[in-house]
């Protein structure tokens, strides 16, 4: 693995040399954790016009998806080491670096509307102990957001803890979400997102959670037949900066950089509710013997119980920052729900 970052460290800058030789210009390097057409790419891509129209076209956003980089952990170390300017660092890989990140991760944290969970992810207060914890850890912050409802995928019908029983979940690699799934009673198991689907058809796992968008985009659809909606989580990504670049830009670039992550904060929100809407439909229209279930309250009643038990612990072996962090974050939903976060930028 380690291998394969450096020699993967060692392509980026030469693939993006070609760029940079025929434009002349400033190349930003920006991976993505997801294929073309998803949402962190629409997201991605919006970022590249918008970058090129505040620079005039003096800087190039080169858009790397996933399987040119390497996985989640592959490109997060790059942006580490300087050879990306920019990725898409998710918490649920990232929380094995910086373990406090994994508060965006707890279940039933959040308001369980998603645009105000929304606001919520942009509040400056929450952005700004990011921006603080992210630095310490020698890389920089500049937005998290979502990318749609967490959603299970199974071949059994779960509604229960006990239904969860030797039912082998796979999760991100996040240490929160093996604690979490294994407290909810099923087996869980950690895989980069890439090996997923081969997983499933080849039956090492029976089931995992992810949002609509990346079900049907993975095709995690044809291999499962229940889509189970706990209303618990939401998939939240974060991008993550090389600490030099971020230091190293003039102070007009920087305003610009958060003025086109503020801009995108809204739009992304309404780009990810679309999508995971048209994609639930094709899913159906192609598989229509998938049963869609929706938790009700009272199915929801044990877990939300384990995952503040979860939750309790997490906070007391992470200590007191990640403490703060989750009362910033329920502050931050307090003042979303109260209309006191704005995505003007
Ligand atoms: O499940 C995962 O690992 C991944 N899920 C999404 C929706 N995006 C990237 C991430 O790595």
């Amino acid at each position: 693995m380690r291998r394969l970052t450096i020699i993967l460290g060692l392509l980026t800058p030469l693939l993006a040399c070609d760029v940079e030789d025929r434009r002349g210009g400033e190349i930003w390097r920006f991976a993505i954790e997801e294929a073309r057409g998803s949402v962190q790419d629409s997201y991605a891509q919006r970022f590249a016009e918008l970058v090129d129209e505040r620079t005039d076209g003096e800087v190039e956003v080169i858009v790397y998806p996933i399987g040119t980089l390497g996985t989640s952990d592959h490109v997060t170390e790059q942006v580490h080491n300087g050879t990306l300017e920019l990725a898409m660092s998710s918490p649920g890989h990232l929380g094995k670096i910086i373990p406090e990140v994994q508060v965006l991760l707890l279940n039933y944290v959040f308001s369980g509307d998603e645009e105000i969970d929304s606001l919520a992810l942009g509040d400056p207060e929450l952005r700004a102990e990011m921006s603080e914890l992210y630095a310490e850890r020698g890389l920089g912050f500049l937005s998290a957001f979502s990318e749609g409802e967490m959603v299970w995928t199974t071949r059994e019908e779960v509604r229960s803890p006990e239904d969860f029983e030797g039912v082998r979940m796979r999760v991100m690699t996040s240490p929160l979400l093996l604690a979490t799934y294994d407290a909810y009673g099923a087996s869980a198991t950690p895989l980069p997102y890439a090996q997923v689907y081969s997983g499933l058809q080849l039956r090492m796992i029976d089931g995992q959670i992810n949002p609509v968008f990346a079900i049907e985009e993975m095709s995690f659809y044809e291999v499962t037949d229940f889509m189970i909606f706990p209303h618990h989580a939401l998939f939240i990504t974060t991008i993550a900066a090389n600490r030099d670049f971020l230091s190293g830009l003039d102070e007009e670039r920087r305003s610009m950089l958060d003025e086109i992550v503020n801009q995108l904060q809204g739009e992304i929100f309404e780009v990810q509710r679309e999508v995971n809407e048209e994609r639930l439909e094709r899913i159906q229209e192609r598989r229509p013997e998938i049963t869609v279930i929706d938790l009700t309250e009272e199915e929801r009643a044990p877990f939300r119980e384990r995952a503040a038990a979860v939750r309790d612990a997490f906070v007391q072996e992470t200590g007191e920052r990640a403490e703060h962090l989750v009362s910033t974050l329920e502050a931050a939903v307090g003042r979303a729900r109260a209309g006191q976060i704005s995505t003007e930028p």
